[in-house]
């Protein structure tokens, strides 16, 4: 059985948004072509959903600057700009993204003293979201991802993925990255090492 998993397609990381990608709204399209191809057998989100006093944004660490890493729970935490705060319009999906296929919506984030980047784990790995067995008790083995941000959230995900035993397959064109250049010299090269296929479209 084939997933598709839409990551973090949420107001703040569209152009505009607090923490805005790069042409992050070109693939809502992409996206929603994807869901109505009929190719997946199954189609859930995660979305990112912090409470104001997260200790991944940098507005929660006075006297540090933004983008500065510091370590957080002994894992190394970029500080973020505020974002995808609980219930507020930048953590909405858009309007503009269909959300009539997708099945269930995995949260994450919520916990203010570890980041999650993956849907699967935070970035200590000691919190499951309960997404991989959800995945298996639907039988799937191939998973697809897609949304933003790609060399973040995406990125984790996929990793993940592939390490929870799903043959895992990254939609490039159905992402775009905070660091264009990162994407494309670090997160590829990872993703192929991991044996995590890059395909488009
Ligand atoms: C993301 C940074 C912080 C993402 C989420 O969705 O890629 N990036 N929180
Ligand atoms: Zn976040």
């Amino acid at each position: 059985m084939k997933a598709l998993i839409i990551v973090d397609i949420q107001n703040d990381f569209l152009p505009g948004g607090a923490l805005p990608v790069n042409k992050g709204d070109e693939v809502i399209p992409v996206i929603n072509k994807l869901q109505n191809s009929n190719y997946f057998d199954l189609i859930v989100a995660t979305q990112d959903w912090h409470p104001q006093n997260h200790k991944s944004f940098a507005s929660n660490h006075p006297g540090h600057k933004l983008f500065e890493k510091i370590l957080l729970s002994d894992v190394e935490q970029i500080l973020w700009p505020d974002h995808c705060v609980q219930g507020t319009f930048g953590a909405e999906f858009p309007k503009s993204l269909d959300t009539k296929k997708i099945e269930t919506i995995f949260r994450k984030g919520m916990d203010v003293n570890i980041d999650s980047y993956s849907g699967f784990f935070d970035n200590g790995k000691k919190k499951d979201t309960g997404l991989a067995a959800y995945l298996k008790g639907r039988n799937v083995d191939e998973v697809f991802v897609a949304g933003l941000a790609g060399d973040f959230c995406v990125f984790y995900t996929a990793l993940d993925s592939a390490e929870c035993g799903f043959k895992t397959i990254f939609i490039e064109n159905a992402t775009r990255s905070i660091d264009e250049n990162n994407f494309q010299s670090v997160v590829k090269k990872t993703l192929l090492e991991k044996n995590i296929l890059i395909t488009t479209e």
